[in-house]
Order: C-alpha cells, then sequence, then structure tokens
C-alpha cells in the first residue's frame, strides 16, 4: 500500500499548528512534515513525519524540503501578528509576505513537478478589514468578503495581498511565456478571533480573550487592553481546525470565492469577561484601554457574514457561544491549570 500523502505545516509550533497537527496526527491521513522557528516540543514529535526549524525566509531550507518530500498539502499558519506586526511593520512584511511569496513558490513547483495541483491553505485573518468607523461597524455588523477591504495594520495589508497571490499563483502565474501543466489550489479562510484551551496567543489583537479566560483559569487579575464595548467575532479552537480540514477537502469546482468568512460567535469584551466571571466569579477583570489596540480592534468587525462557505463548502460551527463555554474553553482550562 502506498504511504499516505505529505503535508506540511509551517508555524507548527503556533496555536493553531499544534491543534492542527494533532487532529491530522489522528487521523492518519496524511504524513505531516513540520517547520517552525523553534524545534516543536518533545511530545509533539512522534506526530510528525519529519520535523524542520528553520526560517520560512531561508529559501536554501525550502529547496531542501522540496527535494525530500513530495508535498501534496501546505498548510501556512506561520506568520507575526498584528500587534507584533505594528511594533516591527518591516519584520512582519518581511515574514508574512515575502516568507509567504517563497513557500507558495515552492508549491508551485512541486505542483510542476506532481504534475497534479497541491493544495495551499491559508489562514488569513478579519484583520483584511478596515471598518472606518464604529458608526460603520454598528451600522454593518456582518461583514461580506467584498466589503470594508482597507485593513489599518501591516498584518491586515499582508493578509490581503497573499490572498491576492494565492489567487495569483492558483489562475495566472506566469500566463506569458513559459507553459504551465499544473497551477497550485489555493484556499483561504479569513479567521476571527481564535480561543483555544490549549494555548494562550501571543503578539495579536484578538489576544484579549483568550488572555481573559486563561488569566481567570489561574487565578491571575487581568488588565483587558480594550474598553468593555469593543466587539469581535471569535471562534473555538476545534471549529478553527475543522474548518480548514473541510475547505481542504472541499471540491474545487465547488469554490466560488479564494477566501472565506467563517463566523461561530460574536462578543464584547465585558459580554466575553461575563461569561468567564460566570464559571470563575472571583476572576477580577478590570479595563486599562490601551488606545493603539483598542482603534485595531474597533476597525474588525463586530461579526462576519459566512453565507458563502456555508453554501459551497457546508461550514457551520459545532461550537456557537454556550457550547463553546460549557463544552470546551472552561473544562478544558480548568483541568489544564489544575495540573
Ligand atoms: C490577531 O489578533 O492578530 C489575530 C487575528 C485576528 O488574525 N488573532
Amino acid at each position: 500500500m502506498a504511504p499516505p500523502p505529505v503535508a506540511l505545516i509551517t508555524g507548527a509550533n503556533g496555536e493553531i499548528g499544534r491543534s492542527l497537527l494533532e487532529r491530522l496526527h489522528q487521523e492518519g491521513r496524511y504524513r505531516v512534515v513540520t517547520l517552525d522557528l523553534t524545534p516543536l516540543p518533545e511530545r509533539f514529535r512522534p506526530m510528525c513525519h519529519e520535523t524542520y526549524a528553520g526560517n520560512i525566509l531561508d529559501r536554501y531550507l525550502l529547496d531542501q524540503l522540496a527535494a525530500h518530500h513530495e508535498i501534496e498539502v501546505v498548510f501556512h499558519l506561520a506568520a507575526l501578528l498584528s500587534t507584533r506586526g505594528e511594533r516591527d511593520p518591516d519584520l512582519a512584511h518581511q515574514i508574512n509576505v515575502e516568507g509567504t511569496l517563497h513557500l507558495m513558490r515552492m508549491a508551485q513547483q512541486q505542483s510542476s513537478r506532481l504534475g497534479r495541483p497541491v493544495r495551499f491553505i491559508l489562514p488569513s485573518s478579519i484583520a483584511v478589514y478596515g471598518v472606518p468607523t464604529l458608526d460603520a461597524k454598528a451600522a454593518q455588523p456582518r461583514v461580506r468578503e467584498d466589503q470594508f477591504l482597507e485593513p489599518i495594520t501591516m498584518y491586515g495589508c499582508n493578509k490581503l495581498y497573499c490572498e491576492h497571490l494565492g489567487r495569483y499563483f492558483m489562475r495566472h502565474y506566469r500566463s506569458v511565456g513559459a507553459s504551465n501543466n499544473a497551477r497550485l489550489d489555493f484556499r483561504a479562510i479569513r479567521f476571527p478571533g481564535l480561543v483555544s484551551a490549549d494555548t494562550v496567543p501571543s503578539g495579536g489583537t484578538s489576544d484579549f480573550g483568550p488572555e481573559m479566560l486563561h488569566a481567570a483559569a489561574q487565578g491571575r487579575p487581568y488588565q483587558c487592553f480594550v474598553g468593555p464595548d469593543a466587539r469581535l467575532p471569535f471562534m473555538a479552537m476545534p471549529d478553527a481546525v475543522r474548518a480548514l480540514l473541510t475547505l481542504l477537502d472541499a471540491d474545487r469546482g465547488a469554490l466560488s470565492l479564494p477566501s472565506y468568512n467563517v463566523g461561530a460567535f460574536s462578543l464584547s469584551a465585558q459580554e466575553f469577561a461575563d461569561r468567564v466571571r460566570r464559571h470563575f466569579p472571583d476572576a477580577a477583570i478590570t479595563f486599562e484601554p490601551d488606545a493603539a489596540r483598542a482603534r485595531i480592534v474597533d476597525s474588525w468587525p463586530a461579526d462576519v457574514d459566512d453565507t458563502q462557505a456555508r453554501a459551497d463548502w457546508g461550514w457551520s460551527p459545532i461550537y456557537d457561544l454556550d457550547r463553546a463555554f460549557d463544552e470546551y474553553l472552561v473544562p478544558a482550562v480548568r483541568s489544564r491549570y489544575a495540573r
């Protein structure tokens, strides 16, 4: 029997990466090769066919990866998130754009070599949106994929441009001159703020939600860096991983967009704090807004319209607000910090 095909995960050591790795390992459909700046912790290594510690900007390393493995699927998760990106926009551009370009080029070459399209999955973000005012945010809470595409962060600009790059590589790469028998098959999801019970995110601006929850579960006070009215869409991590895998498996012919919104639930920071207090009544949460970070959150939509993902590839979240907290987040963080 032929061995399972190879899937490459970049940024495997990050929040989505670790959850995705565990899920792929359970399913056993792929031999997983990982690439991350930092070595994977010991417990994840047996889940991988091979692990590489290195930089996606290292083209020599990417060439080596491509030479050693017939990569059929790329999950390109490595990125510098929105807050970190504003602290160092040049670095954000390098990692988020140049790194993605290198990887798309590699996936393109693999597609030509294998004679079939490598599927390239990119987690994009609600950061691609730039809603101009709070009035506009209130008037249009559920934003469609083609609205408000004027991001105010380097990270948002990078993600939006990478969506275009993916579409270009899939449909138009080298359309003049060289012949192309197989282009890569690009698919992207614009994720809301993700909340995981296993990891605390770092460098993002939707981080206030998960930070609040993890602080409360550890009995630590938390100063929220946005005001109580700041509202964002959120999603539980298992749904995010399921979204990636469902989009991966979708029929190419059914996909009408290169990049899709996916929604689950929308919460203000106050509502998030109230939910947390419902389960951890002693949680000491205060609001001490940081103007720059609060402005970023204000520019992101309150919620997303995911009609197209539902219609094209059957997207539907398992975890609505109640289930996310009652059945996943709270029991899992409790047991995590009880250990
Ligand atoms: C961030 O806050 O930068 C990310 C995102 C919304 O993409 N979590």
